[in-house]
């Protein structure tokens, strides 16, 4: 039997929630395990300010990726709104290939898109214009020179005001655009999608003119419980970690 491949998001690991550290290393250490390969689509750490920068948590999330990684799971890393900053240095400590967003995927007879999903919410015009100054290649070199400690407060006081602007946006806003995954449906003929970000997990459906196609939504973890999304030959199903959350 193939092996299944796994697909998680969202884990915000940080100091401040060491059950969700402990629950993802479980993860890496048990069900990862017996999968060919697994894909972290972004949001992996709370933020991430430069590959320099040597806390211990980033690390050890790198030694227990690497020992995955060694031991034959291909581990996939894609960027997310806090950690497009992760870098070659960490992917390689990681045994791990970062890839770029969208990434197509076509394993076990069906095509796959696989996206953090910011790009999809079109409606938060304040994050998209942020987005787009941020993921300047000059704008992020001129970010990295800066000492690390400078750096860090600069993503203290962008967090505060992304969670003072997230409370006056409509929910709606802050969800996928319908017409921009359409525009990326349209791109990649017969695949479905599987996102996270937007930490609303769920399976829709979007009936396009000439079919209708899947749109898995992974959910983030916290506390200790969180859970990825399964390929196998049976299909595609949600595994919950710690949780009652369940959903087909
Ligand atoms: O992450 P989440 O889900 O809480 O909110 C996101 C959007 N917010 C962000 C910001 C991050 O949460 C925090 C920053 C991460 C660190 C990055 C590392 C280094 C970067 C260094 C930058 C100097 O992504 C939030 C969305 C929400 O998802 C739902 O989709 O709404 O977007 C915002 O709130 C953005 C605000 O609307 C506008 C920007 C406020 C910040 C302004 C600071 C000015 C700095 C100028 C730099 C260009
Ligand atoms: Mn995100």
């Amino acid at each position: 039997m193939p092996q299944p491949i796994l697909f998680a998001s969202d884990l915000h690991l940080s100091d401040a929630d060491p059950a969700t550290t402990a629950a993802f290393i479980e993860f890496l250490q048990k069900p990862a395990r017996e999968a060919s390969a697994l894909y972290l689509l972004g949001d992996i750490f709370e933020y991430w300010v430069g590959d320099d920068d040597n806390d211990a948590l980033n690390w050890r999330i790198a030694a227990e990726l690497r020992v995955l990684s060694d031991q034959g799971t291909a581990v996939f890393l894609m960027h997310g709104n806090r950690d497009f900053l992760l870098g070659q240095q960490f992917a390689t400590a990681a045994g791990a290939t970062l890839l770029n967003d969208p990434h197509l995927l076509d394993a076990f007879g069906r095509k796959l898109v696989l996206s953090h999903g910011d790009v999809l919410c079109t409606d938060d015009t304040a994050y998209q214009q942020f987005r787009t100054t941020v993921r300047q290649p000059a704008w992020q070199a001129a970010f990295l020179a800066r000492p690390l400690a400078e750096r860090k407060a600069e993503v203290e006081r962008i967090r505060a005001a992304s969670e003072i602007a997230k409370k006056q946006k409509a929910a709606e806003i802050m969800d996928v655009n319908l017409q921009a995954v359409a525009t990326l449906f349209a791109k990649h003929a017969g695949a479905d999608l599987i996102h996270g970000h937007t930490h609303r997990p769920a399976q829709h459906q979007h009936e396009l003119a000439e079919d209708v196609r899947e749109r898995w939504v992974l959910p983030d973890w916290y506390a200790g419980k969180g859970g990825y999304l399964k390929l196998a030959e049976a299909g595609l199903s949600f595994v919950g970690i710690n949780t009652e959350v369940t959903w087909r």
